[in-house]
């Protein structure tokens, strides 16, 4: 027990937890042009995604107009997101990959 003489001090500083970094969203954006098939291609090879969940994200962003595909670091949603939308660049489509980071 400290006695009246004793002077305390609350602890130096909190010490900061680590922060995670922000994540964010790569969104699936419709088109009236890309064929479904070639959609779930590109999911299943950038996202490796199985042929299930690619045809339900690309289903939705059918239906819906967007999609989000999943949640990244900024540097790997936005590499992926490019990576797919080049994918279908090359092949003649606008299939569009866009990236927001995560409120
Ligand atoms: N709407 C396209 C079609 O009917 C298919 C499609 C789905 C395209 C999702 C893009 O993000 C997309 N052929």
């Amino acid at each position: 027990m400290p006695d009246a003489n004793t002077i305390t001090r609350p602890m130096a500083k909190a010490v900061p937890k680590t922060q995670r970094p922000k994540l964010h969203k790569v969104i699936l954006v419709n088109d009236d042009f890309t064929p479904r098939e070639f959609v779930v291609t590109v999911l299943k090879a950038e996202f490796r995604m199985s042929a299930d969940q690619a045809y339900r994200v690309m289903i939705t962003a059918h239906r819906r107009g967007v999609c989000v595909v999943a949640v990244f670091t900024k540097d790997i949603a936005e590499t992926k997101a490019t990576r797919a939308t080049e994918a279908g660049r090359k092949a003649g489509y606008p299939l569009l990959f866009t990236t927001e980071p995560e409120e």
